[in-house]
């Protein structure tokens, strides 16, 4: 039912930019650069754009920071002695008042681990801005039940000025149906941490049951709330999150679809994720995507995962209730994805997890953990991908050869979406693709004077 478009991503050593090796993403008819605007990070959790245009991110074992995504110049502004950063626990959500820029509201919300005796515990405390310092912790919730994994922790606020924040299990199934547990669930709270008026039950934070380890959280401008959750090893959910639902776990996993879950789902009306994957992929932060810098994206929730090492656009219908596709870029390009952002001009922002203590393949890197741009910079490619070139493919689709027209040839590269070398040849006008099983293709053309041209073509 959903088609899958595997990565439309190569390298390409640019000629005239010694040093530098960029990525490019290419899209219908949009081009995006792929550039690294912070490096030598620790497992940077959260990370989300502020009103003073720069990224705020927290690392898991206790700080939380800002960079200038133009300069890269990172500013830390908090270590949190008391966070306790145990396998997947640490400080992990942050979110900022919606008028954080109003000197009376520069609050800043930090979701947190740390032993309360000997008992692994989260609590939920508000930092105010100050001189580029965060000052005056005010706990707004405490004795959320912690593990060292399974804590879930992101952190929302809403348009009516309320938080929001997801709970795992604590490695505890039978709490996430218990109605006297703040964990497996979402919470919701007013700014000051008091219970709201008009929650579901009079006097309980609990906003939502049933959840297992929801880890990716944003209210979209769709109007819609969506998560990411990690199912065990099968069952990884994208849910629309609404006040008073059931999500299931642990009883149901992924959809209703045994005759087990048909009588739960029944009995407590849970309300099933959008899509689920079996097996699963770790999904972590998400985002909502609707800007016009990158057409192709817009109505998409934005998914980065950990075990899968990639990042998928989910192409949404119209209601947004619906994933009508899904796309799959960066297959182990960066490793380990953890969280992501989007700026107001559109641009994404990805952070990788390979310090994690699960980094494999290659992983992690000398410089990782990393912050990974994506823009829509027409500027910067304009040498690789405009009309002006003067080569032409043809025919497109091909099924035995491919002819190379306008340029002198150098040589011409076929490359699979995952960036392997399927044939090259050189000083010659044609390619043979009769061998190529059908599917979508990219081309590398190398001219004489040492332009490249990346073009994509379909064999069939
Ligand atoms: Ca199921």
């Amino acid at each position: 039912m959903i088609k899958r478009y595997y990565v439309f991503l190569f390298t390409i050593n640019l000629l005239f930019v010694q040093h530098f090796v960029y990525s490019q993403i290419e899209l219908d008819s949009t081009s995006l650069q792929v550039n690294t605007i912070a490096e030598n990070l620790n497992v940077p959790w959260e990370i989300l754009w502020g009103p003073d245009d720069h990224i705020w991110f927290t690392e898991r074992e206790g700080q939380v920071s800002r960079v200038n995504p133009e300069t890269k110049e990172i500013f830390p502004l908090l270590t949190i002695d008391e966070v306790v950063s145990v396998s997947e626990s640490g400080l992990l959500g942050m979110a900022l008042h919606p008028n954080f820029t109003h000197s009376d509201s520069s609050f800043v919300y930090l979701v947190y681990t740390y032993e309360k005796g000997d008992v692994m515990t989260e609590k939920i405390v508000r930092y105010t801005y100050t001189n580029e310092n965060l000052e005056d912790p005010v706990i707004l919730l405490d004795d959320i039940p912690a593990n060292n994994n399974h804590n879930g922790s992101r952190i929302q606020i809403t348009t009516d000025r309320k938080i929001l924040v997801t709970t795992g299990d604590a490695q505890n199934t039978s709490l996430s149906q218990n109605e006297n547990s703040l964990a497996g669930k979402i919470l919701r709270l007013n700014l000051n941490g008091s219970v709201p008026d008009d929650n579901p039950v009079s006097d309980s934070y609990i906003w939502t049951i049933g959840h297992r380890n929801p880890q990716g959280f944003v209210i979209a401008s769709n109007g819609l709330i969506y998560s990411s959750e990690h199912g065990p090893s099968n069952d990884d959910e994208i849910n629309i999150i609404s006040a008073n639902s059931n999500y299931g776990w642990p009883n149901v996993h992924g959809f209703c679809n045994t005759n087990a879950e048909n009588n739960f789902c029944n009995a407590n009306d849970v309300t099933e994720p959008i899509i689920a994957w079996t097996p699963t992929l770790a999904v972590a932060g998400i985002d909502y995507y609707n800007n016009a810098a990158i057409p192709e994206w817009q109505n998409a929730i934005l998914l980065t995962t950990l075990k899968e090492d990639d990042f998928r656009v989910l192409r949404l219908d119209e209601a947004g209730m619906t994933v009508i596709d899904e796309e799959i870029y960066f297959d182990n390009e960066f490793g380990r994805l953890r969280d992501i952002c989007v700026s107001p001009d559109g641009d994404i922002y990805i952070s990788t997890s390979n310090r994690d203590g699960r980094g494999n393949g290659g992983f992690p890197i000398a410089t990782d953990d990393r912050i990974i741009q994506l823009k829509n910079d027409q500027k910067m490619i304009t040498g690789l991908h405009n009309s002006s070139d003067n080569i032409s493919i043809y025919p497109n689709p091909a099924s035995q050869e491919l002819f190379i027209k306008g340029k002198e040839i150098k040589s011409i590269k076929v490359l699979d979406l995952t960036s392997k070398v399927k044939s090259e040849v050189f000083e010659s006008n044609t390619v043979n693709i009769s061998d190529l099983k059908n599917g979508l293709y990219i081309i590398e053309i190398t001219s004489n004077d040492n332009q490249q041209t990346l073009r994509k073509f379909i064999k069939q």
